[in-house]
């Protein structure tokens, strides 16, 4: 079967922002106007289960109007096939936008036109930066009060250090919110009603715009002031892009054509020169269209991302691999989910053609995959197809060996593709059955929802044999068994949320540790000699081997790796995992006969926790970056509130008419954080935090969390 979309006519892109700036929304209309759906589903209209949008179908999505997994969707605009994913704003699922960028070839980042720039739209700038992500900046929500594309477009250079260049502004602000002056085209785009199938008439840019269209507010009557202003600022920023258009400008004042000027944003957009900014209100149905044509006019194809990065075994760069249907297969599994059809593995085709019934290799597990059924997701609904081409993105049904992150590839020419780096789940609980005859089905059922969310992990405790999970934030854990519920017909009960403290020391020293055990016939032996050092914050974990002269034979060094790496997950402290530092072998003896592997493995383990106990060990905490969103009226207590809680203060920001206290938190402090907020601020303050690092807990409350940890484990012992 020949390809249908030619590969420069595909646009793979994202949606991501900021919780609530308006993505799923968005997506909701973008699938309207292109007659992929005949009716618009709004976010508040689906609490009640009967409908949702097509996004945001989980039945968590519908009730709490979030969207909590990227959902992929597909359409067409001018004969342009765009493959579209819609990403969660909150922080507990960032897993989501993280996989999804790695994917995409190009985004639209949404702000909401009050806020701005939100400590997610900082976040998921960051890892778009990271994946190298082409974007363009979509200021929503400008019919709400206190919307100001300005200071958002301010922010987004401020904040975000990037350089936001409008390629539109927009006709009035708040209920007076009319359209926006196209600055390539220099025509206005007047809406007159806020129906969904209402059509813009298009207007010349004149001096008496305000006037005719009765715009009032003088901050928007300063802005259509300045359109000429913005115009030439367009103009110059395109003509960096194209030498020959600057020629024919500085000695023939040729101005570029719209098209001329449309082809320099690409360029400048692609290479990340600057990143134009759109303006509009889904909501109110004005401005999607617009955004649909700048995917299409700014936003790669594949062809444009000329070729994916290949790595080593070991991670490193080896090569590349060129976006073609020509060259051999390879593709990125990068989202697993279980439903109705059983496990999907969704794929991003690097290069190449898959058919139906295919053998390829998993070049990361060193496993073959027999491909069955393939098929297209919109949203959740699964369409068949035959084959899959350089570009696309699908699913695969019932693959036996691949999770999230691998590559699947030509077995005859096989390549890793570079993988995705998950963040660390920062809060734990403990799980189990409501109904402990239904353990098993929850084993199994968590199981699943384990490997379709590499944020989530799972863990048993080694004394108390208690099932722990840990995920990203509470919403993350309460979301994940709610979703057991549904998904897999069982029910869970979680214990408090704990903090993931982790252990590691202060001092280097030098440890001896000799085992030895002589019971009845053959004893055991081994005898090392390691120094532990303490390397900074996030270092991990590192061995090193420097014996001399086989003090310890050579077969037996891994035992002793091995040894400490799963002595140092049991801290000296309080039993949390024990990081940043190196373990290095210098010494050591043997036996011909009483020594072995075993013996090596033991000794290290004791090696550790004798050497570890006289280093100074300490307790690390998550602290975490916090952003409290707050009327001016409240901010001293929302300050005081927050120094009560070990926290420190970072900055305070202007977020349109309220004040945003930014600051380090002890991730254990912020317990009940919400519901202390609303009270004091009569629910008129917000807050959002994401993980910002490790550091070691005050002495008092060390000793405090120690003592709990033990009563803890004795109760579930006892
Ligand atoms: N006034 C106004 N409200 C909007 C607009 N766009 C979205 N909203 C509202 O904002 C709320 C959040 O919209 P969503 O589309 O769910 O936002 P989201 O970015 O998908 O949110 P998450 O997926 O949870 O991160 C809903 O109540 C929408 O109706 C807009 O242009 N104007
Ligand atoms: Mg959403």
């Amino acid at each position: 079967m020949p390809r249908t979309t030619p590969l420069a006519d595909i646009r793979n892109i994202g949606i991501i922002a900021h919780v609530d700036a308006g993505k799923t929304t968005t997506t909701e209309r973008i699938l309207y106007y292109t007659g992929r759906k005949h009716t618009i589903i709004d976010i508040h209209d689906t609490k009640d289960l009967k409908t949702s949008t097509t996004t945001d179908y989980l039945e968590q999505e519908q009730k709490r109007g979030i969207t909590i997994q990227s959902a992929a969707v597909s359409a067409f605009w001018r004969d342009k096939k765009i493959n579209l994913i819609d990403t969660p704003g909150h922080v507990d699922f960032t897993i989501e936008v993280n996989r999804s960028l790695r994917v995409l070839d190009g985004a639209v980042v949404v702000f909401d036109g009050v806020a701005g720039v939100e400590p997610q739209s900082e976040t998921n700038w960051r890892l778009a930066d990271n994946y190298g992500v082409p974007r363009i900046c979509y200021v929503n929500k400008m019919d709400r009060s206190g919307a100001n594309f300005v200071r958002c477009v301010d922010m987004i250079r401020k904040r975000l250090g990037a350089r936001p260049l409008p390629v539109q502004l927009p006709i009035g602000s708040e209920d007076n919110f009319k359209g926006m002056i196209d600055l390539v085209e220099m025509k206005a785009l007047v809406w007159d009603s806020d129906d969904k199938d209402a059509q813009w008439r298009t207007l010349e840019v004149t001096p008496d715009l305000a006037d005719q269209l009765h715009i009032t507010m003088p901050e928007d009557r300063k802005l259509l002031a300045k359109a000429d202003q913005y115009r030439t600022e367009l103009v110059d920023t395109c003509l960096e892009q194209d030498d020959e258009a600057m020629e024919a400008y500085l000695t023939h004042g040729t101005v570029p054509s719209a098209e001329l000027l449309r082809k320099a944003l690409r360029k400048g957009t692609l290479t990340s020169a600057f990143t134009p900014v759109l303006c509009g209100s889904s909501y109110k149905n004005k401005g999607v269209q617009q955004v649909l044509d700048a995917v299409v006019d700014y936003l790669p194809a594949p062809t444009d991302v000329a070729s994916i990065k290949t790595v080593d075994a070991d991670g490193e760069p080896i090569g590349e691999r060129k976006t073609s249907d020509d060259e051999p297969f390879s593709a990125l599994a990068f989202k697993v989910i279980n439903d109705a059809y059983g496990a999907l593995t969704f794929i991003r085709v690097y290069s190449g053609v898959l058919t139906k019934g295919a053998s390829v290799m998993n070049s990361t597990r060193g496993k073959r995959e027999k491909i069955g059924r393939m098929v297209e997701m919109f949203a959740k609904e699964a369409n068949p197809v035959e084959e899959a081409r350089a570009g696309d993105i699908i699913a695969l049904v019932s693959l036996a060996d691949t999770e999230t992150g691998d590559t699947l590839c030509d077995a005859a020419n096989p390549v890793v593709l570079e993988r995705m780096r998950f963040p660390d789940p920062v809060i734990s609980v403990s799980v189990k059955a409501k109904v402990k005859a239904e353990q098993e089905k929850f084993g199994s059922a968590l199981g699943k929802m384990v490997r379709a969310d590499p944020s989530l992990h799972l863990e048993t405790d080694r004394e108390t044999g208690q099932t722990i999970l840990r995920g990203m934030g509470e919403l993350h854990l309460e979301v994940t068994l709610d979703r057991m519920r549904t998904e897999f017909g069982v029910e869970g009960i979680m214990g408090e949320p704990q903090v993931a403290y982790r252990e590691t020391f202060t001092k280097k020293l030098t440890e001896q540790y000799i085992h030895k055990k002589q019971t009845g016939g053959s004893g055991q032996f081994a005898e090392v000699w390691i120094v532990f050092e303490p390397l900074e914050r996030s270092a991990g974990f590192e061995f090193v081997d420097e014996t001399v002269g086989g003090s310890v034979p050579r077969e037996f060094v891994p035992s002793v790796e091995k040894g400490l790496k799963i002595q140092k997950e049991d801290g000296v402290l309080a039993h949390y995992p024990t990081v940043d530092f190196r373990a290095t072998l210098i010494d050591g003896s043997f036996h011909d006969v009483d020594s072995n592997a075993l013996t090596f493995e033991i000794a290290a383990k004791a090696c550790f926790r004798e050497g570890i106990r006289k280093a100074g060990p300490i307790l690390l905490e998550p602290v975490m970056k916090v952003e409290t969103v707050t009327p001016g009226d409240y901010l001293g207590d929302v300050i005081g509130d927050i120094n009560r809680r070990r926290g420190s203060i970072l900055d305070q920001l202007e977020r349109g008419t309220n004040i945003a206290v930014v600051a380090n938190v002890p991730l254990s402090e912020m317990f009940g954080y919400i519901g202390q907020l609303r009270g004091m601020t009569s629910g008129r303050a917000s807050y959002t935090m994401e993980f910002s690092h490790y550091e070691p807990v005050p002495r008092n409350v060390a000793d405090e969390v120690i003592a709990e940890v033990a009563k803890a484990k004795a109760a579930a012992l006892a």
